[in-house]
């Protein structure tokens, strides 16, 4: 049986290179083992303010870095969750077989709470759409970055509650998480204590999929750096060094040693210098490809289509669980 992946993107800002070694990479390599799904989550954006034209454009942007990074929509499935109803009633469902406590544990939760003035309900229950998303298309596999392994564990929580509370109902999914050297958490160019974030309000914090090169060049030349003069990867005493070793090694495919060999202890100018350059090149053919995808009517034909499948995938786990709950059938 051909297994099933699922995973979800907010349309909350500009995609990352963070966001795009740790998760959307892949996307595009399990695309061709995996019946994939994936998602435009404009209805987790929603958990924060935002200004509603921004959340518009972002939405098809996200869609679009989809479909320029490689995911091809002959494979798979891209879709806009807000315009699959079952996802919100699923979660309400979820939500009466969730607790106060369990979510109250939720790290996301708290940092965001503390940073934010507005704390939404949503904000708090965000972890249980995010179940219902995951669980509504009896997913196998979630690829996402190392912060969401939390949020994954309460989804697998919840199935299996609910499975043996009302019977086999939904697949227990797996998590697909690289390890930091492999991209699992792409840290902050000015913070290495932080994950790079793209709600960050420092731009200079994070590289843009859609930065132009003199941007990138900038970038890179202001992220900090450790003491010393060695690119050497060693996550505890040079953790800004070792994050920009893990995107150089992704972005080039050449491996951390041969890295470290390649530029020694002779000062981090000349690697920054090239790992600039080295983004610009990964970057370039998405940019490319992404203003394409600018064409009027092009994402959307896609995801209509989209919605059009996994509208029909999702109808029969949701009736089948509102059928186990006692709801009257429709
Ligand atoms: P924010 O940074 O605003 O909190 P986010 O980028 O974490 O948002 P999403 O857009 O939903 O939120 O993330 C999409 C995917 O990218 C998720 O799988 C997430 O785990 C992954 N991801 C996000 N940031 C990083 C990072 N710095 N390193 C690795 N993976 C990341
Ligand atoms: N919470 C995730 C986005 C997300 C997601 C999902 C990821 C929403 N629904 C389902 C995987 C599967 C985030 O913020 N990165």
């Amino acid at each position: 049986m051909v297994k099933r992946v699922f995973s979800g993107v907010q349309p909350s800002g500009v995609l990352t290179i963070g966001n795009y070694l740790g998760a959307i990479r892949n996307f595009v390599k399990l695309q061709h083992e995996a019946d994939c799904i994936f998602c435009v989550v404009d209805l987790h954006a929603l958990t924060v303010p935002q200004d509603p034209k921004e959340l518009h454009d972002a939405t098809l942007d996200v869609a679009r870095l989809f479909v320029a990074c490689g995911i091809d929509p002959e494979r798979a499935t891209i879709f806009v969750q807000s315009h699959v109803a079952a996802h919100a009633e699923l979660s309400w469902l979820l939500e009466c077989n969730s607790y106060f406590g369990e979510l109250r544990r939720m790290t996301q939760f708290k940092d965001k709470s503390a940073k934010n003035e507005v704390v939404t309900a949503g904000l708090f229950t965000y972890p249980v759409l995010m179940a219902a998303d995951i669980l509504l298309y009896q997913t196998d596999q979630v690829p996402v970055g190392e912060d969401q392994k939390q949020h994954l564990e309460l989804a697998r929580d919840i199935a299996i509650r609910v499975n043996s509370r009302f019977g086999q109902t939904f697949k227990v999914p797996e998590p697909y998480i690289p390890p930091r050297s492999a991209g699992g958490r792409i840290m902050s160019l000015v913070n290495p204590e932080e994950k790079m974030s793209k709600s960050s309000d420092d731009p200079k914090s994070y590289i843009a999929l859609l930065d132009p090169p003199d941007v990138v060049r900038k970038k890179i030349r202001s992220a900090v750096t450790d003491s010393g003069r060695e690119v050497k990867y060693d996550e505890v005493n040079k953790a800004a060094i070792s994050n920009l070793l893990v995107i150089y090694s992704l972005c080039s495919g050449q491996p951390i040693e041969e890295i470290e060999k390649k530029y020694g202890d002779s000062g981090y100018g000349q690697f920054k210098k090239d790992l600039a350059e080295i983004i610009i090149e990964t970057l370039e053919p998405i940019q490319k490809r992404f203003e394409e995808l600018c064409k009027p009517g092009v994402i959307e034909e896609i995801l209509q289509r989209g919605r059009d499948r996994v509208e029909a995938l999702a109808a029969p786990t949701l009736e089948d669980f509102r059928r186990k709950l006692g709801l009257v059938q429709r």
